[in-house]
């Protein structure tokens, strides 16, 4: 079985500080959803134990000369190769490599006008939007220059081997009649849900979004998880949406925090009778922690055991596609991503923009690899892989904090991605599906 080598080399580290872990998640679960920070001592000792050896800075070159032109502007055919290559063709555990480049044309800004095309009922995650808001609050003006804007919002993946096809909204919906999406997991899932909402705006007869609390009869009542050291801990409801396409197809989208059995059965319940037309969408791992090397590493050992049940008893017996998505990198600082040492803190990681990852947080999505591919093995045919990790690893100033949320208070989220990039990931996603 592969593995990663990180968690071998976390075990040498300090012992369980729980009272400290607790805090540490209090801190969490009331205000930002980012990991708890260690310290310096702990986490360099865990990359020289690495021998970690920063990757080559991959230089973003020119632009294809028949690459996809701006997309609002003038909409691509569906099949229409991003840089003449053949399409895509994504097997159960692809892992999709590629870099970025920067569309050289003036009026492209990305697939659909974020500005004035999403829903209403979308406005997290909108880099775009002058007036933005954060979990429903509008926390004023950004202070970011356009010319960073539009040269984030050109962006365009070229993968190495192959050809992304363009998703087109109207074909989407014709592809999604008799079809549900659900998309299931924490908050970065919810990039995915809110970009295909703006993307598919004008295929969308109704919709609505918002905080979970403010839908008290979806799946009431506390779900718990068990987490390290005995400690019980009530999962966090956090963001329910759906929309209606033209053609009948819906997507839906339900975060929270850690995965609970009986919040996944509830969830699925409003959804029953399940078929092989439904896709699931899911992924974890946001909330679980990776770098408490002084907290015997309970996020990573409870990871290991939900994602256990979640895959031998849930996802196996899914009737439709499930698309495992990716761990989404975040960019903290340091080459995971994660650099507790700026700002000496425990419990928050304060700073003012957002960094380079050169290696990313690998060893989740190694294990989910290996748990669906050898555990699950034939039961799990239907689960893929969504490959996003490399791809997005390689943009640091793709997320909210680099567009300012909660930059000017040194406490950027480098963890959230503006809809952009989620657009990418849904890019693959349909290429992956229809
Ligand atoms: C970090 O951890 C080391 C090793 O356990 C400890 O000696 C040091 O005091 C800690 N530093 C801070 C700032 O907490
Ligand atoms: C994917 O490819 C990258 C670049 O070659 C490599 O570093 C990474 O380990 C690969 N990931 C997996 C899961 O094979
Ligand atoms: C996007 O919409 C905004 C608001 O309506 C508008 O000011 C802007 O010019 C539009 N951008 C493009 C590229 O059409
Ligand atoms: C905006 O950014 C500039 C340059 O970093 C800075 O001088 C200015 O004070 C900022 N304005 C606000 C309102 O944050
Ligand atoms: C949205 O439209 C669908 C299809 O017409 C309908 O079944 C559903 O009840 C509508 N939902 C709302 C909230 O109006
Ligand atoms: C979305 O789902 C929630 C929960 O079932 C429901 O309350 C709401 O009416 C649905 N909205 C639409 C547009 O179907
Ligand atoms: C899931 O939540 C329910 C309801 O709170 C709880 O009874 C159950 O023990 C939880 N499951 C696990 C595995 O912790
Ligand atoms: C399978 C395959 O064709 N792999 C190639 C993908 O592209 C890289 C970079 O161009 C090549 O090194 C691989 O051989």
């Amino acid at each position: 079985m592969r593995s990663g080598s990180l968690h071998r080399a976390g075990r040498s580290m300090k012992r369980a500080d729980l009272p400290a872990a607790i805090a540490c998640l209090l801190v969490h679960l009331c205000s930002l959803e980012r990991a708890c920070a260690s310290n310096d001592t702990t986490v360099a000792a865990a990359l020289e134990a690495l021998a970690y050896v920063p990757a080559a800075n991959a230089a973003n070159t020119g632009y294809a000369a028949n690459a996809r032109p701006s997309v609002f502007a003038t909409r691509p055919s569906p099949a229409a190769a991003l840089d003449g290559q053949p399409n895509c063709v994504f097997d159960q555990m692809t892992n999709l490599t590629g870099h970025w480049v920067s569309n050289s044309s003036p009026s492209s800004s990305g697939f659909y006008n974020a500005s004035s095309g999403c829903p209403n009922y979308i406005n997290e995650f909108n880099c775009q939007n002058p007036e933005y808001f954060v979990r429903g609050q509008p926390t004023g003006s950004r202070n970011v220059s356009q010319t960073f804007i539009d040269s984030e919002n050109s962006q365009v993946f070229l993968p190495d081997n192959c050809s992304l096809r363009s998703l087109e909204p109207a074909r989407f919906n014709d592809q999604m009649a008799g079809r549900r999406m659900i998309f299931l997991g924490d908050s970065l899932m919810r990039g995915n849900w809110q970009s295909l909402a703006c993307w598919l705006a004008d295929q969308i007869v109704n919709g609505s979004a918002g905080a979970w609390e403010d839908f008290p009869k979806v799946c009431p009542g506390d779900y718990t998880v068990r987490w390290g050291g005995g400690a019980i801990l009530t999962v966090r409801k956090q963001y329910i949406g759906n929309f209606t396409l033209k053609s009948g197809g819906m997507a839906a989208v339900r975060d929270h925090s850690w995965y609970n059995e009986s919040l996944y059965d509830d969830i699925m319940a409003e959804f029953q009778p399940l078929t092989n037309m439904d896709i699931l969408v899911i992924s974890y791992g946001g909330w679980y922690e990776r770098f408490q090397w002084d907290t015997a590493q309970n996020g990573w050992l409870a990871f290991k055991d939900h994602m256990n049940h979640l895959v031998l008893d849930r996802l196996k017996r899914f009737p439709g596609q499930v698309i495992w998505k990716e761990y989404t990198p975040q960019h903290f600082g340091g080459p995971f991503g994660f650099d507790p040492g700026v700002g000496g803190l425990v419990g928050g990681n304060f700073q003012y923009g957002c960094q380079p990852a050169s290696v990313g947080e690998f060893w989740y999505d190694d294990f989910m690899r290996d748990l669906i591919l050898d555990e699950c093995g034939d039961d799990c045919k239907h689960v893929k892989i969504l490959p996003i990790f490399e791809m997005t690893r390689q943009r640091p100033n793709a997320h909210f904090g680099a567009f300012g949320d909660n930059a000017e208070k040194g406490n950027a989220d480098c963890k959230h991605y503006c809809l952009h990039m989620s657009d990418w990931w849904n890019t693959v996603l349909y290429n992956m599906i229809f």
